[in-house]
């Protein structure tokens, strides 16, 4: 029996280690200037992590299968266990989990804490059950008005986000089912919610931030490469949660200038 367990633990402990060592389910390739540090901090994560699991699942094989009954009548002699070796596999937890978490705040910090730049591309991005929308401020700079009493989600695009087309700053706002930003040209999210909480995820950005009811949650990215990108949400908001999707196009600057152009006169 102690040399199937040995078995059993040792083949589910190195099957699951392959995919992850094969990269057979990975991460799209990284598509914004953080990207390439995220990755970075996710592998070395990964590899620590991945040594102390196998290291843990092969010595609990090992024990399984050295400790079997062996049938002797001897009776069982119990420990009470190693205080040494406990403190110091608590103290090297601690100093993992700390030491990881330190090393990726600057990370973290770059998108989140330090604001975005002057030259910023601010896209309002509202998740509600269950879509996305994206507004742009227009030549203006400025986000006009919404009004909750005017939010009506079954009407879609600016009804759906309560756009007040009495307010002057909102004449020129136009809000969109899919997101447009110009490739190496920093975006300023401005995160709501309308209903529940959303979690707004573009993998391709490893970009992840949840949009709640009430709040208006900044926070920048700059995507560094032309292409069409999913976006999904990440947060559990509902029957229709699964096919809460969207897609980011990041295009060249002057195909993002002339589609804006055009959603501008759309609007005329
Ligand atoms: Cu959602």
């Amino acid at each position: 029996m102690g040399l199937v367990l040995l078995i059993v633990i040792w083949l589910v402990t190195f099957a699951s280690t392959y995919f992850f060592v094969a990269k057979t389910w990975w991460l799209p390739v990284g598509a914004s200037a953080s990207a390439a540090a995220i990755d970075h901090h996710f592998a070395t994560t990964y590899i620590l992590m991945g040594i102390v699991f196998v290291a843990a699942q092969v010595f609990l094989g090992l024990f399984a299968w050295k400790y079997r009954d062996t049938g002797s009548s001897s009776p069982a002699q119990y420990s009470h266990g190693n205080n040494r070796l406990e403190f110091i596999w608590t103290v090297l937890t601690f100093v993992l989990f700390v030491g990881l978490n330190l090393m990726s705040s600057s990370i973290w910090a770059s998108e989140r804490f330090r604001p975005a730049g002057p030259g910023a591309l601010q896209v309002e991005v509202t998740g509600m059950q269950f879509a996305w929308y994206f507004r742009y401020a227009g030549p203006d700079g400025k986000f006009g008005a919404t009004k909750p009493e005017l939010i009506d989600p079954s009407a879609g695009g600016e009804a759906a986000i309560g756009l007040d087309p009495n307010d002057p700053a909102s004449k020129d706002d136009v809000v969109t089912g899919t997101m447009y930003v110009p490739v190496n040209r920093e975006v300023e999210l401005i995160l709501r919610a309308h209903d529940v909480i959303h979690s707004f995820f573009v993998p391709a950005m490893r970009f992840k931030q949840d949009a709640v009811p009430g709040l208006a949650i900044h926070m920048h990215f700059t995507p560094i490469s032309i292409g069409d990108y999913e976006i999904a949400c990440a947060e559990l908001c509902g029957l229709g949660h699964y096919k809460m999707h969207g897609m980011l196009k990041v295009v060249s600057r002057e195909e993002f200038d002339k589609w804006l152009a055009a959603r501008e006169a759309e609007k005329q």
